[in-house]
């Protein structure tokens, strides 16, 4: 069971700059990568679980039901790539039926992606796994030197993360990983569809208050790594779909006039303003496709189950 794990520095640089960024902007905003903190990462699979929200076992059952035909499309994969590989699991369904010889798997969660990807290697001894600890949205490159030689590469994106990214960025990193990829990589991608609007509201506003505290959740990290004094109950989580912009946008309303302290810096609240901390984008099909193949991919085959689809690009 080869394993290799590397961290690459300066995560916790870039929360501290981000966010100090973020709070000095009009509107402010915190980029959505920084939910992922063990709480957070906690959190989001508990989302997971919730009644109102459906994705994730959407795509489980999806990839569970065509997961034949899939692999039958894929054809030979001799390495497999996996951007913000989180806990590892979506994963494991494709080594089963694609076996290929390696496996390199990235996360900005270290510590959860390491335990994930040493229990991956004693499951599949025959496997070569690499994990790297890295924001790989700063430095995608920083991956070809556990790729080189590596043969057919397959570029895995499940669970919907692209929707996380505004269009123009979604194009760029999908370029990033056709880049990755390399020239006869293939690409598949999974994501949510537009449908219903209260369906989507319901999702990201379970009745058991679940994405609220992920949401918050984030005040609470910003107070314990960044010595900041966010009050978390002067704030509302508030989230809603936003039809024009095809999107659930995620925010956090200041419920008073407040000033908060950050590393040592002071940010002014009004009451009723918002800080932005998430835009969860939603496609049709064929926009998506148009979105990626702007990003230089082509669609060879999809698979659509309630509201959810799988694509695979060439
Ligand atoms: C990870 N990502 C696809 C989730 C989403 O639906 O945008 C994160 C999330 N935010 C609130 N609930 C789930």
């Amino acid at each position: 069971m080869p394993f290799g794990f590397r961290a690459f520095p300066a995560a916790q640089d870039s929360l501290r700059a981000d966010v100090l960024a973020g709070l000095a902007a009009h509107p402010k905003s915190i980029p959505p990568k920084y939910f992922y903190d063990a709480a957070g990462c906690r959190l989001f699979e508990s989302i997971c679980t919730q009644p109102e929200y459906a994705l994730c076992r959407t795509e489980q059952a999806l990839m569970a039901a065509h997961l034949s035909e899939i692999a039958a499309a894929l054809g030979g994969v001799e390495s497999i790539v996996e951007p913000g590989a989180g806990d590892c699991a979506k994963v494991r369904r494709l080594l089963d039926v694609l076996r290929p010889g390696r496996l390199l798997v990235m996360d900005i969660a270290g510590a959860p992606l390491a335990a994930a990807a040493q229990a991956l290697a004693h499951d599949y001894p025959d496997l070569d796994v690499t994990a790297l600890a890295m924001d790989f949205l700063g430095d995608l490159d920083a991956a070809d030197p556990w790729l080189a030689g590596g043969g057919q590469r397959l570029v895995y994106y499940p669970g919907s993360s692209i929707g996380n990214f505004a269009p123009a960025a979604a194009t760029d990193l999908l370029a990033r990983f056709r880049r990755l990829a390399g020239a006869d990589g293939r690409l598949l991608i999974g994501f949510d569809l537009k449908k219903d609007p209260l369906r989507l509201h319901a999702a990201y506003n379970d009745a058991a208050g679940v994405t609220a505290a992920f949401n918050l959740n984030l005040l609470a990290r910003i107070n314990r790594e960044l010595d900041a004094d966010f009050d978390l109950a002067r704030f509302r989580h508030y989230a809603f779909y936003n039809p024009p912009e095809g999107r659930v946008e995620m925010h956090l309303v200041s419920l008073a006039e407040q000033d908060v302290r950050v590393a040592g810096e002071r940010f002014h609240f009004a009451l009723g303003e918002a800080l932005h901390t998430e835009h969860s984008y939603k496609y049709r099909r064929d926009e998506f496709a148009a979105l990626a193949e702007r990003a230089g991919w082509r669609l060879a085959c999809g698979w659509e189950h309630d509201g959810f689809a799988v694509q695979l690009y060439t």
